[in-house]
């Protein structure tokens, strides 16, 4: 799938809700890392007016877009509905990032240059050789080191930081994916995209970030989205097994929460041959 064209529209697709603190400073710093960049936030109606901060940055940025949605309705929701707008924009790389500044924007050019060196779907890591998150609470660190762990474990993905939302995608990869078949929300959703990735061959690198702690405004993590990650990864990894113990190959959707019950998956995982 990998093909060494320069990427000449990359777009940055930022998905917030409540950032109005950040928004200013983080556009800023992608302008400054890489000039001609392409930004598209994604808002969903953020309360704290994140919006209007956006169009008055726009005034000065041509490059810089706004979508504004209806309500939150998660961070996977944001990146599927931002993939598709800035490819009808003619995006060349599809980046996405965090809008609360704890993914440097002086980090860009050296995960661009690694889509451009050949890969589809360029991972900002921690946990390779020189990344670090300094400041992560031992719970959270046990945390992302678990998921990690888990995730590997069930799904084959070897990647050390699955649930990274540090990623630089070839537009050509996202479009294979199909996002209408990928319903998961936060870290799982992060996850079953390299899953999926890995599913259909993709070229994955990992390359080493600093993951700072967010000093403004506050997370929207919860344990809905971290147990939406671990039941998701665990149908995931029982669905792969039965078709490895099967002999099974070709194409594979992955279990879609709203699409089936977990239990009918499982029944049908069973069944087929
Ligand atoms: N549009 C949109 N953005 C969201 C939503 N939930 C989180 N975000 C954004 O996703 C990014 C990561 O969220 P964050 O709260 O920092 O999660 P954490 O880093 O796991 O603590 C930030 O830019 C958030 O503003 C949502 O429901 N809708
Ligand atoms: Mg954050």
């Amino acid at each position: 799938m990998s093909q060494s064209a320069p990427s000449t529209r990359p777009f940055v697709i930022i998905p917030t809700y409540n950032e109005a603190q950040n928004i200013k400073s983080v556009t800023q710093r992608i302008f400054a890392a890489v000039p001609n960049i392409n930004v598209l936030v994604i808002d969903d109606s953020s309360p704290d007016g994140t919006a209007d901060v956006v169009r008055e940055l726009m005034n000065e940025n041509p490059n810089l877009e706004l979508r504004v949605r209806q309500g939150k309705q998660g961070l996977g929701s944001a990146y599927r509905f931002g993939f598709r707008e800035a490819i009808t924009m003619g995006a060349t790389a599809l980046i996405e990032m965090d809008a609360d500044l704890s993914h440097e924007p002086e980090a860009l050019p050296s995960l661009l240059s690694a889509a451009d060196s050949g890969a589809d779907l360029v991972i900002g890591s921690r946990y390779v050789q020189g990344g670090r998150s300094p400041g992560l609470s031992p719970s959270r660190l046990a945390l992302s080191r678990g998921g990690n762990i888990y995730a590997n474990l069930a799904l084959g993905i070897g990647v050390r930081d699955a649930t990274s939302g540090f990623r630089v995608y070839r537009p050509e990869l996202i479009e294979k994916i199909n996002l209408d078949t990928v319903s998961a929300d936060g870290y799982g959703f992060q996850i079953e995209m390299v899953f999926r990735s890995r599913l259909l061959g993709a070229t994955i690198r990992e390359v080493a970030i600093i993951f700072h702690q967010r000093t403004l405004g506050i997370s929207k993590m919860s344990n809905e989205i971290v147990k939406e990650a671990m039941t998701l990864c665990t149908v995931w990894g029982f669905q792969r097994r039965m078709r490895q113990l099967k002999g099974l190959r070709g194409d594979f959707v992955p279990f879609h929460k709203d699409s089936s019950s977990i239990k009918d998956a499982i029944i049908s995982s069973i069944r087929a041959s």
